[in-house]
Protein backbone atom coordinates (compact mmCIF):
# COMPACT_ATOMS: atom_id res chain seq x y z
CA UNK A 1 0.00 0.00 0.00
CA UNK A 2 1.69 3.54 -1.12
CA UNK A 3 0.43 6.02 1.32
CA UNK A 4 0.30 9.86 0.69
CA UNK A 5 3.86 9.97 3.27
CA UNK A 6 5.10 7.96 0.83
CA UNK A 7 4.41 10.05 -1.98
CA UNK A 8 6.64 12.84 -0.45
CA UNK A 9 9.23 10.64 1.05
CA UNK A 10 10.30 9.59 -2.63
CA UNK A 11 13.41 11.82 -3.92
CA UNK A 12 10.66 13.85 -6.40
CA UNK A 13 6.79 12.89 -6.53
CA UNK A 14 7.17 12.85 -10.21
CA UNK A 15 9.68 9.64 -10.17
CA UNK A 16 7.48 8.24 -7.23
CA UNK A 17 4.27 8.65 -9.99
CA UNK A 18 6.00 7.12 -12.57
CA UNK A 19 7.24 4.12 -10.26
CA UNK A 20 3.60 3.38 -9.30
CA UNK A 21 2.45 3.16 -13.39
CA UNK A 22 5.26 1.05 -14.13
CA UNK A 23 4.33 -1.30 -10.95
CA UNK A 24 0.69 -1.08 -11.13
CA UNK A 25 -0.07 -0.58 -14.50
CA UNK A 26 -0.07 -4.05 -15.44
CA UNK A 27 -3.12 -4.78 -13.65
CA UNK A 28 -5.07 -1.62 -15.05
CA UNK A 29 -6.11 -0.46 -11.69
CA UNK A 30 -4.46 2.65 -10.43
CA UNK A 31 -2.80 2.25 -6.86
CA UNK A 32 -5.52 3.23 -4.29
CA UNK A 33 -3.72 5.69 -1.96
CA UNK A 34 -4.74 5.56 1.66
CA UNK A 35 -4.25 7.61 4.86
CA UNK A 36 -5.26 6.78 8.74
CA UNK A 37 -3.95 10.36 9.85
CA UNK A 38 -6.42 12.41 11.07
CA UNK A 39 -3.64 15.95 10.82
CA UNK A 40 -3.88 18.05 8.17
CA UNK A 41 -1.64 17.10 5.21
CA UNK A 42 0.56 19.49 3.64
CA UNK A 43 -0.72 20.57 0.30
CA UNK A 44 0.09 18.00 -2.68
CA UNK A 45 2.31 20.26 -5.20
CA UNK A 46 0.88 18.33 -8.84
CA UNK A 47 3.37 15.71 -9.72
CA UNK A 48 2.67 15.88 -13.48
CA UNK A 49 0.06 17.48 -15.26
CA UNK A 50 -0.81 21.44 -15.62
CA UNK A 51 0.45 23.47 -12.72
CA UNK A 52 -1.85 24.83 -10.03
CA UNK A 53 -2.28 26.69 -6.49
CA UNK A 54 -3.44 23.46 -4.38
CA UNK A 55 -5.77 23.48 -1.51
CA UNK A 56 -4.91 22.73 1.92
CA UNK A 57 -7.46 20.17 3.53
CA UNK A 58 -8.50 20.65 6.87
CA UNK A 59 -7.73 17.73 8.75
CA UNK A 60 -7.86 15.43 5.34
CA UNK A 61 -5.33 14.68 1.92
CA UNK A 62 -5.41 15.10 -1.52
CA UNK A 63 -6.02 11.83 -3.53
CA UNK A 64 -2.56 10.81 -5.87
CA UNK A 65 -3.36 10.08 -9.22
CA UNK A 66 -1.33 8.93 -12.61
CA UNK A 67 -0.93 10.35 -15.58
CA UNK A 68 -2.02 7.85 -18.54
CA UNK A 69 -2.26 8.58 -21.91
CA UNK A 70 -3.53 12.32 -21.35
CA UNK A 71 -5.64 11.02 -18.42
CA UNK A 72 -5.62 11.42 -14.95
CA UNK A 73 -6.28 8.48 -13.30
CA UNK A 74 -7.65 8.17 -9.20
CA UNK A 75 -8.64 5.62 -7.47
CA UNK A 76 -11.24 5.40 -4.58
CA UNK A 77 -12.35 2.58 -2.38
CA UNK A 78 -15.16 3.22 -0.29
CA UNK A 79 -15.19 0.80 2.85
CA UNK A 80 -15.37 1.03 6.39
CA UNK A 81 -12.89 3.34 8.21
CA UNK A 82 -12.04 4.46 11.89
CA UNK A 83 -11.99 8.35 12.20
CA UNK A 84 -10.72 9.87 15.42
CA UNK A 85 -13.32 12.66 15.56
CA UNK A 86 -11.28 14.29 18.43
CA UNK A 87 -8.91 12.95 20.62
CA UNK A 88 -10.82 10.74 23.36
CA UNK A 89 -13.16 9.47 20.80
CA UNK A 90 -13.22 7.22 17.09
CA UNK A 91 -15.78 6.58 15.49
CA UNK A 92 -17.03 3.93 12.99
CA UNK A 93 -17.57 5.84 9.84
CA UNK A 94 -17.85 4.38 5.94
CA UNK A 95 -15.52 6.66 4.16
CA UNK A 96 -12.95 6.25 1.64
CA UNK A 97 -9.34 5.24 1.38
CA UNK A 98 -8.73 5.42 5.12
CA UNK A 99 -10.62 8.21 5.98
CA UNK A 100 -13.98 9.67 6.21
CA UNK A 101 -14.40 12.05 4.52
CA UNK A 102 -12.25 10.87 1.47
CA UNK A 103 -9.44 12.69 0.02
CA UNK A 104 -9.88 15.58 -1.74
CA UNK A 105 -10.03 15.25 -5.76
CA UNK A 106 -7.87 18.42 -7.19
CA UNK A 107 -7.72 18.58 -11.54
CA UNK A 108 -6.81 21.34 -13.57
CA UNK A 109 -10.21 22.89 -16.09
CA UNK A 110 -10.11 21.09 -19.03
CA UNK A 111 -8.51 17.98 -18.05
CA UNK A 112 -9.51 14.50 -18.90
CA UNK A 113 -10.35 12.40 -15.65
CA UNK A 114 -10.83 8.76 -15.08
CA UNK A 115 -12.23 7.52 -11.59
CA UNK A 116 -11.95 3.72 -10.19
CA UNK A 117 -14.13 3.26 -7.58
CA UNK A 118 -13.93 0.19 -6.36
CA UNK A 119 -16.70 -0.77 -3.87
CA UNK A 120 -15.34 -2.68 -0.14
CA UNK A 121 -18.93 -1.97 1.61
CA UNK A 122 -21.17 -4.59 2.60
CA UNK A 123 -24.01 -3.07 0.37
CA UNK A 124 -24.27 -1.71 -2.94
CA UNK A 125 -23.39 1.77 -3.49
CA UNK A 126 -22.37 4.64 -6.50
CA UNK A 127 -20.41 7.65 -7.02
CA UNK A 128 -22.62 11.20 -7.62
CA UNK A 129 -20.12 14.27 -8.85
CA UNK A 130 -22.06 17.03 -7.50
CA UNK A 131 -22.23 20.25 -8.86
CA UNK A 132 -20.14 19.06 -12.48
CA UNK A 133 -21.17 18.74 -15.93
CA UNK A 134 -20.72 15.51 -17.85
CA UNK A 135 -22.35 13.31 -19.55
CA UNK A 136 -25.69 11.82 -18.43
CA UNK A 137 -24.33 8.44 -17.65
CA UNK A 138 -21.47 9.53 -15.43
CA UNK A 139 -23.53 11.33 -13.15
CA UNK A 140 -23.75 8.18 -10.76
CA UNK A 141 -27.45 7.88 -9.63
CA UNK A 142 -28.18 4.74 -8.64
CA UNK A 143 -31.10 3.23 -10.80
CA UNK A 144 -31.75 6.17 -12.92
CA UNK A 145 -28.01 6.20 -14.38
CA UNK A 146 -26.64 3.32 -13.77
CA UNK A 147 -26.98 -0.37 -11.67
CA UNK A 148 -25.70 0.53 -7.85
CA UNK A 149 -21.72 -0.81 -7.58
CA UNK A 150 -22.07 -4.14 -5.95
CA UNK A 151 -19.98 -4.87 -3.31
CA UNK A 152 -16.74 -5.86 -4.30
CA UNK A 153 -17.21 -4.67 -8.20
CA UNK A 154 -14.67 -1.54 -9.61
CA UNK A 155 -16.76 1.24 -11.75
CA UNK A 156 -14.88 3.49 -13.77
CA UNK A 157 -16.30 7.20 -14.31
CA UNK A 158 -14.88 9.23 -17.59
CA UNK A 159 -15.17 12.96 -18.15
CA UNK A 160 -13.80 16.39 -18.79
CA UNK A 161 -13.31 18.60 -15.80
CA UNK A 162 -15.28 21.31 -18.07
CA UNK A 163 -15.62 23.91 -15.00
CA UNK A 164 -13.25 25.46 -12.78
CA UNK A 165 -14.58 25.60 -9.10
CA UNK A 166 -15.63 23.42 -5.73
CA UNK A 167 -17.18 20.68 -5.98
CA UNK A 168 -18.31 17.64 -3.74
CA UNK A 169 -18.62 13.79 -4.34
CA UNK A 170 -20.99 11.43 -2.57
CA UNK A 171 -23.29 8.10 -3.33
CA UNK A 172 -26.78 8.01 -4.68
CA UNK A 173 -27.41 4.75 -3.14
CA UNK A 174 -28.99 4.19 -0.21
CA UNK A 175 -27.95 8.07 0.71
CA UNK A 176 -29.18 8.29 4.01
CA UNK A 177 -27.65 5.81 5.26
CA UNK A 178 -23.78 6.25 3.18
CA UNK A 179 -23.80 9.88 3.96
CA UNK A 180 -25.03 9.35 7.36
CA UNK A 181 -21.82 7.18 8.05
CA UNK A 182 -19.38 9.73 6.30
CA UNK A 183 -19.62 9.10 2.43
CA UNK A 184 -18.32 12.58 1.31
CA UNK A 185 -15.62 14.18 -0.17
CA UNK A 186 -14.22 17.42 -1.83
CA UNK A 187 -13.61 18.19 -5.28
CA UNK A 188 -11.62 21.52 -6.58
CA UNK A 189 -11.27 21.87 -10.89
CA UNK A 190 -8.59 24.72 -10.33
CA UNK A 191 -9.04 27.29 -13.23
CA UNK A 192 -6.80 27.07 -16.44
CA UNK A 193 -4.36 29.88 -15.89
CA UNK A 194 -2.62 29.59 -12.13
CA UNK A 195 -3.04 33.55 -12.25
CA UNK A 196 -6.85 33.49 -12.21
CA UNK A 197 -8.22 34.10 -8.42
CA UNK A 198 -5.25 33.71 -7.40
CA UNK A 199 -4.81 33.33 -3.26
CA UNK A 200 -1.81 32.71 -0.86
CA UNK A 201 -3.94 30.08 1.24
CA UNK A 202 -6.86 28.11 -0.40
CA UNK A 203 -8.14 26.31 2.52
CA UNK A 204 -11.60 23.42 2.09
CA UNK A 205 -13.36 21.06 4.03
CA UNK A 206 -16.63 19.81 4.23
CA UNK A 207 -19.45 20.23 7.48
CA UNK A 208 -20.63 16.95 8.49
CA UNK A 209 -22.93 15.50 11.61
CA UNK A 210 -23.24 12.41 13.30
CA UNK A 211 -25.51 10.79 16.14
CA UNK A 212 -23.24 8.81 18.22
CA UNK A 213 -24.74 7.76 21.48
CA UNK A 214 -22.51 8.79 24.42
CA UNK A 215 -19.75 5.41 24.95
CA UNK A 216 -20.40 3.65 21.13
CA UNK A 217 -18.57 4.53 17.98
CA UNK A 218 -21.51 3.97 15.44
CA UNK A 219 -23.64 6.30 14.21
CA UNK A 220 -27.29 6.00 14.31
CA UNK A 221 -28.21 6.75 10.61
CA UNK A 222 -31.83 7.16 11.23
CA UNK A 223 -31.92 10.36 12.73
CA UNK A 224 -33.26 13.67 11.02
CA UNK A 225 -32.74 16.34 12.97
CA UNK A 226 -31.05 15.54 16.24
CA UNK A 227 -27.63 14.78 15.56
CA UNK A 228 -25.15 15.48 18.32
CA UNK A 229 -21.75 15.78 16.73
CA UNK A 230 -21.19 18.72 14.44
CA UNK A 231 -18.18 18.39 12.67
CA UNK A 232 -15.71 20.02 10.23
CA UNK A 233 -14.30 17.32 7.69
CA UNK A 234 -15.35 14.26 10.59
CA UNK A 235 -13.33 16.22 13.24
CA UNK A 236 -15.01 18.06 16.54
CA UNK A 237 -13.40 21.07 18.30
CA UNK A 238 -10.32 20.80 19.86
CA UNK A 239 -9.62 18.36 17.22
CA UNK A 240 -10.03 20.29 14.18
CA UNK A 241 -6.68 21.83 13.10
CA UNK A 242 -6.10 25.63 12.83
CA UNK A 243 -6.01 27.38 9.82
CA UNK A 244 -2.18 28.87 10.04
CA UNK A 245 -1.97 31.57 7.62
CA UNK A 246 0.75 34.67 7.74
CA UNK A 247 -0.26 38.17 7.85
CA UNK A 248 -1.27 39.89 4.48
CA UNK A 249 -1.98 36.74 2.89
CA UNK A 250 -4.81 36.93 0.44
CA UNK A 251 -7.32 33.47 2.11
CA UNK A 252 -9.81 31.33 0.77
CA UNK A 253 -11.57 29.15 2.81
CA UNK A 254 -14.55 26.72 0.65
CA UNK A 255 -16.98 25.06 2.78
CA UNK A 256 -19.26 22.26 1.26
CA UNK A 257 -22.63 21.42 3.67
CA UNK A 258 -23.62 17.54 3.33
CA UNK A 259 -25.13 17.70 6.15
CA UNK A 260 -29.17 17.69 7.27
CA UNK A 261 -29.12 21.31 8.12
CA UNK A 262 -27.91 24.87 7.61
CA UNK A 263 -25.05 26.27 9.11
CA UNK A 264 -24.07 29.87 9.40
CA UNK A 265 -20.40 30.16 9.13
CA UNK A 266 -18.69 32.88 10.91
CA UNK A 267 -15.41 34.58 10.64
CA UNK A 268 -13.83 37.11 13.40
CA UNK A 269 -12.06 39.79 13.32
CA UNK A 270 -12.14 40.31 8.99
CA UNK A 271 -14.89 41.42 6.93
CA UNK A 272 -14.76 38.31 3.69
CA UNK A 273 -16.59 38.42 0.66
CA UNK A 274 -18.43 35.18 -1.18
CA UNK A 275 -16.39 34.79 -4.30
CA UNK A 276 -17.81 30.99 -5.12
CA UNK A 277 -20.91 28.76 -4.76
CA UNK A 278 -21.37 25.62 -6.62
CA UNK A 279 -22.18 27.17 -9.36
CA UNK A 280 -19.02 29.05 -10.34
CA UNK A 281 -17.34 32.29 -9.40
CA UNK A 282 -19.06 35.05 -7.92
CA UNK A 283 -18.34 38.34 -10.56
CA UNK A 284 -16.86 40.62 -8.44
CA UNK A 285 -19.45 43.49 -9.06
CA UNK A 286 -22.27 40.84 -7.22
CA UNK A 287 -20.14 40.44 -4.41
CA UNK A 288 -20.96 42.12 -0.66
CA UNK A 289 -18.88 41.90 2.35
CA UNK A 290 -20.06 39.78 5.16
CA UNK A 291 -18.71 38.29 8.43
CA UNK A 292 -21.13 35.58 8.35
CA UNK A 293 -22.06 33.01 5.09
CA UNK A 294 -25.02 30.70 5.79
CA UNK A 295 -24.57 27.74 3.84
CA UNK A 296 -27.51 25.33 3.13
CA UNK A 297 -27.79 21.39 2.89
CA UNK A 298 -26.36 20.45 -0.52
CA UNK A 299 -24.54 24.14 -1.25
CA UNK A 300 -20.44 25.21 -0.91
CA UNK A 301 -19.33 28.34 -0.37
CA UNK A 302 -15.99 30.05 -0.81
CA UNK A 303 -14.85 32.87 1.01
CA UNK A 304 -11.90 34.95 0.82
CA UNK A 305 -10.57 37.82 2.79
CA UNK A 306 -7.09 39.57 3.40
CA UNK A 307 -5.67 38.45 6.33
CA UNK A 308 -4.47 42.28 7.57
CA UNK A 309 -5.11 41.06 11.65
CA UNK A 310 -2.63 39.53 13.58
CA UNK A 311 -4.21 37.09 16.03
CA UNK A 312 -6.17 34.03 16.88
CA UNK A 313 -9.79 34.50 15.28
CA UNK A 314 -12.66 32.50 16.04
CA UNK A 315 -13.95 30.54 12.79
CA UNK A 316 -17.06 28.61 13.83
CA UNK A 317 -21.00 27.96 13.06
CA UNK A 318 -23.24 30.77 14.82
CA UNK A 319 -25.61 27.87 15.95
CA UNK A 320 -24.31 27.71 19.51
CA UNK A 321 -25.77 24.20 19.52
CA UNK A 322 -23.28 23.54 16.68
CA UNK A 323 -20.04 24.32 18.88
CA UNK A 324 -20.76 21.89 21.37
CA UNK A 325 -20.11 18.05 21.48
CA UNK A 326 -22.42 15.07 22.52
CA UNK A 327 -24.53 14.91 25.62
CA UNK A 328 -25.87 18.81 25.02
CA UNK A 329 -29.29 18.13 24.70
CA UNK A 330 -30.41 16.09 27.53
CA UNK A 331 -29.06 18.32 30.02
CA UNK A 332 -31.78 20.65 31.51
CA UNK A 333 -31.34 24.37 31.88
CA UNK A 334 -30.81 25.08 35.47
CA UNK A 335 -29.44 28.77 34.83
CA UNK A 336 -31.00 30.39 38.15
CA UNK A 337 -32.19 27.46 39.75
CA UNK A 338 -31.03 27.49 43.65
CA UNK A 339 -29.71 23.52 43.53
CA UNK A 340 -29.14 23.49 47.30
CA UNK A 341 -32.07 22.41 48.71
CA UNK A 342 -31.97 19.52 46.32
CA UNK A 343 -28.22 18.54 46.77
CA UNK A 344 -28.04 17.37 50.13
CA UNK A 345 -31.05 14.75 49.36
CA UNK A 346 -29.46 13.54 46.20
CA UNK A 347 -26.00 13.74 47.94
CA UNK A 348 -27.54 10.91 50.40
CA UNK A 349 -28.38 8.88 47.25
CA UNK A 350 -25.66 9.92 45.52
CA UNK A 351 -22.60 10.73 47.17
CA UNK A 352 -20.65 12.68 44.47
CA UNK A 353 -23.69 14.51 43.09
CA UNK A 354 -22.41 18.56 41.76
CA UNK A 355 -25.20 21.08 41.31
CA UNK A 356 -23.96 22.38 37.85
CA UNK A 357 -25.19 24.98 36.05
CA UNK A 358 -26.99 27.43 37.76
CA UNK A 359 -24.90 29.79 37.36
CA UNK A 360 -24.85 29.31 33.75
CA UNK A 361 -23.51 26.34 32.11
CA UNK A 362 -19.67 28.15 32.16
CA UNK A 363 -18.64 25.75 34.62
CA UNK A 364 -19.31 22.53 32.52
CA UNK A 365 -15.79 23.68 29.80
CA UNK A 366 -13.85 23.72 33.06
CA UNK A 367 -15.35 20.61 35.00
CA UNK A 368 -13.85 17.29 33.90
CA UNK A 369 -16.87 15.12 34.52
CA UNK A 370 -16.79 11.64 34.33
CA UNK A 371 -18.09 10.64 31.06
CA UNK A 372 -18.76 6.98 29.23
CA UNK A 373 -16.09 5.69 27.63
CA UNK A 374 -15.17 7.12 23.42
CA UNK A 375 -17.29 10.20 24.34
CA UNK A 376 -16.45 14.25 23.89
CA UNK A 377 -16.85 16.44 26.76
CA UNK A 378 -20.29 18.30 25.71
CA UNK A 379 -17.76 21.50 25.75
CA UNK A 380 -14.06 21.36 25.29
CA UNK A 381 -10.77 22.89 24.52
CA UNK A 382 -8.63 24.62 26.53
CA UNK A 383 -6.86 28.02 25.81
CA UNK A 384 -4.39 30.09 26.43
CA UNK A 385 -6.96 32.21 29.19
CA UNK A 386 -8.49 29.00 30.47
CA UNK A 387 -11.46 26.55 28.75
CA UNK A 388 -12.17 27.81 25.48
CA UNK A 389 -16.15 26.45 25.90
CA UNK A 390 -16.72 25.34 22.68
CA UNK A 391 -16.46 22.14 20.56
CA UNK A 392 -17.92 20.84 17.36
CA UNK A 393 -17.97 23.50 14.39
CA UNK A 394 -14.94 25.47 15.59
CA UNK A 395 -11.61 26.43 14.87
CA UNK A 396 -8.84 29.26 14.59
CA UNK A 397 -7.46 31.25 12.00
CA UNK A 398 -4.04 32.10 13.28
CA UNK A 399 -2.33 35.24 11.79
CA UNK A 400 1.01 35.55 12.34
CA UNK A 401 4.02 38.01 10.63
CA UNK A 402 6.61 36.48 8.87
CA UNK A 403 5.07 32.93 8.50
CA UNK A 404 7.28 31.36 5.20
CA UNK A 405 5.17 30.48 1.92
CA UNK A 406 4.01 26.35 2.79
CA UNK A 407 4.59 27.41 6.89
CA UNK A 408 0.99 25.67 7.90
CA UNK A 409 2.45 24.52 11.19
CA UNK A 410 0.93 25.88 14.03
CA UNK A 411 2.28 28.48 16.02
CA UNK A 412 0.80 28.22 19.51
CA UNK A 413 -1.16 30.97 21.04
CA UNK A 414 -1.06 34.49 20.04
CA UNK A 415 0.92 36.60 22.46
CA UNK A 416 -1.18 40.23 22.80
CA UNK A 417 1.32 42.93 22.30
CA UNK A 418 1.31 45.27 25.23
CA UNK A 419 -1.95 47.41 25.63
CA UNK A 420 -4.60 45.42 23.52
CA UNK A 421 -5.59 43.00 25.63
CA UNK A 422 -9.30 43.36 27.53
CA UNK A 423 -8.08 43.36 31.09
CA UNK A 424 -9.97 43.82 34.71
CA UNK A 425 -10.95 47.56 35.74
CA UNK A 426 -9.30 47.98 39.03
CA UNK A 427 -10.30 51.82 39.60
CA UNK A 428 -7.36 53.22 38.05
CA UNK A 429 -8.45 55.17 35.77
CA UNK A 430 -10.97 57.16 38.00
CA UNK A 431 -14.94 56.88 38.65
CA UNK A 432 -16.64 54.22 36.29
CA UNK A 433 -18.91 56.16 33.65
CA UNK A 434 -22.50 55.61 34.02
CA UNK A 435 -24.48 52.56 33.13
CA UNK A 436 -28.12 53.84 32.01
CA UNK A 437 -30.33 50.52 32.58
CA UNK A 438 -33.41 49.70 30.17
CA UNK A 439 -36.59 51.33 30.91
CA UNK A 440 -38.61 48.93 33.36
CA UNK A 441 -42.16 48.01 32.26
CA UNK A 442 -41.09 46.47 28.68
CA UNK A 443 -42.08 50.33 26.63
CA UNK A 444 -40.02 50.83 23.77
CA UNK A 445 -37.89 53.64 24.74
CA UNK A 446 -39.31 56.80 26.64
CA UNK A 447 -42.81 57.74 25.75
CA UNK A 448 -42.53 60.25 23.08
CA UNK A 449 -45.20 63.13 21.92
CA UNK A 450 -44.91 61.25 19.00
CA UNK A 451 -45.58 57.97 20.44
CA UNK A 452 -48.86 59.78 22.37
CA UNK A 453 -50.04 61.00 18.54
CA UNK A 454 -49.60 57.92 17.37
CA UNK A 455 -52.04 56.08 20.22
CA UNK A 456 -54.56 59.00 20.48
CA UNK A 457 -54.64 58.81 16.61
CA UNK A 458 -55.71 55.29 16.08
CA UNK A 459 -57.57 54.46 19.58
CA UNK A 460 -60.69 56.84 20.33
CA UNK A 461 -61.32 55.89 24.05
CU1 LIG B 1 -24.05 24.74 12.37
Amino acid sequence: MVTRRDFFRGAGAAAVSTALVSRVGAAGLPEAASMASPATQPPLAPPNGRPYHPVVTLNGWTLPWRMKDGVKEFHLVAEPVVREIAPGMTARLWGYNGQSPGPTIEVVEGDRVRIFVTNKLPEHTSMHWHGQRLPNGMDGVTGLTQPGIPPGKTFVYEFVARRAGTFMYHPHADEMMQMAMGMMGLWITHPRDPRFMAVDRDFCFLLNAFDIEPGSATPRVNTMLDFNLWTFNSRAFPGVDPMVVAQGDRVRIRVGNLTMTNHPIHLHGHEFTVTGTDGGWVPPAARWPEVTTDIAVGQMRAIEFDATEPGDWSFHCHKSHHTMNAMGHDVPTMTGVDQNDVLEKINRLVPDYMAMGDKGMADMAAMPMPLPANTLPMMTGMGPFGAIGMGGMFTTVKVRKGLGRHDYRDPGWYRHPPGTLAYEYAGQDGALPAAPQAPAGGATGQETPMFEATKGGHHQH
